[in-house]
């Protein structure tokens, strides 16, 4: 993908024999760094664009969360989760987006819980939630689960009432206890400032934190620089898009905000062939703890949990699936299995020998 300088336009493509579109009237085009021809790097990133609206407040939900857990002497994961979109215009009425529901966040959020962590549950908004995941986005609409009484009153549909009188214990324990902080984003560049805010936030916790990135975060974007104001207009014919490589945070992440903490990563592939080398590649590259491998259409039923010493799957017999078992459960077991080894073994700090 070209990383050139070119906001995105309405235009004709190479082989279009029709006269190119006029250029961008001067309300729509970009201020002048649109001229810059190279990828920003992410200190440039941070230093020239300012933090979308909202991300001071949700650090300071944060840093009270934080401050909560580290008195108790609680381990905390930050689990993010869902897809980022990619605005097109700055008056957004298209983006890119992609397939990520949340369910691996959402699910794994609940088992951090049920393994005693605190979870920030930062998430792409509308995307599935912890507890409310099995009712929110199913295909019955939530008026199917309630039932009316001879008196008027409503109750759940004895059908559903076993599971979600399950379901509202937990979710009522874990807020009580206030084990669940949610906070949500849209955008690729929300989610590089909160990501940011939070995890430096986490950092007072040391080794207790744990950064389990599951979110499926865009590689391209267009930076408010190089973005139109205005919606696009078809009167050009081709749409030609030219995006930037989303700078790569996690080599901050790994050596300064989240140093002290244990940080595991997906790695997402669709061709089974280059799943373990590229996550060997993330781990060498990055030096964080663990990659988690997964293949878009298994992903549900088998995961590679990938350090630089070994490869280990983790994998649901058909009939597991089949009577509803989720690979999360199996999952986050292992995960606080590997933190307490890597806490009992003093923490290894990344890039220690
Ligand atoms: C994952 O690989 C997650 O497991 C999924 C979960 C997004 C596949 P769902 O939300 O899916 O349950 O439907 N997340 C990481 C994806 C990602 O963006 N990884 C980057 C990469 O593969 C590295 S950070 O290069």
């Amino acid at each position: 993908m070209s990383t050139a300088a070119t906001a995105p336009t309405a235009g004709s493509s190479a082989t279009n024999a029709s006269p190119p579109p006029p250029p961008p009237s001067s309300s729509s085009s970009p201020p002048s760094p649109a001229r810059r021809t190279s990828a920003v790097g992410w200190e440039e990133y941070f230093s020239t664009y300012p933090a979308p609206p909202g991300t001071d407040t949700a650090g300071a939900r944060i840093d009270a969360f934080v401050a909560f857990h580290a008195r108790a002497q609680r381990r905390v994961v930050l689990v993010t989760s869902g897809g980022t979109t990619v605005p097109l215009e700055k008056n957004t009425v298209r983006f890119i987006d992609n397939f990520s529901a949340g369910t691996r966040g959402a699910t794994s959020a609940e088992c951090f819980i049920e393994a005693g962590y605190a979870v920030i549950f930062l998430h792409r908004q509308f995307s599935l939630q912890p507890y409310s995941r099995d009712y929110t986005h199913s295909k019955n609409c939530f008026l199917d689960y309630m039932h009316a009484r001879a008196d008027g009153t409503l109750e759940v549909d004895a059908k559903y009432s076993g599971h979600m009188k399950e379901v509202l214990a937990k979710y009522q324990k874990a807020k009580s206890e206030n084990l669940l902080i949610m906070e949500s984003f849209i955008t690729v560049e929300d989610y590089l400032f909160l990501l940011r805010r939070f995890t430096t936030a986490m950092s007072v916790l040391r080794e207790n934190a744990m950064y389990y990135l599951a979110a499926a975060v865009s590689d391209f974007f267009v930076p408010k620089d190089k973005m139109i104001e205005h919606k696009i207009q078809s009167s050009g014919g081709h749409l030609e898009l030219q995006l930037d490589p989303v700078p790569k945070v996690i080599v901050p992440l790994v050596e300064t905000w989240a140093s002290k903490g244990f940080i595991v990563s997906f790695k997402l592939e669709t061709e089974p062939a280059i799943l373990i080398p590229k996550s060997r590649r993330a781990l060498e590259r990055y030096n964080h703890q663990l990659v988690i491998g997964n293949i878009l259409s298994t992903r549900k039923k088998l995961v590679t949990m990938v350090t630089l010493d070994a490869v280990e799957t983790i994998e649901l017999s058909d009939a597991e699936l089949a009577q509803g078992v989720e690979i999360e459960s199996r999952i986050i077991p292992d995960l606080v299995r590997r933190h307490d080894l890597w806490i009992g073994d003093g923490a290894p700090q990344h890039g220690a020998p």
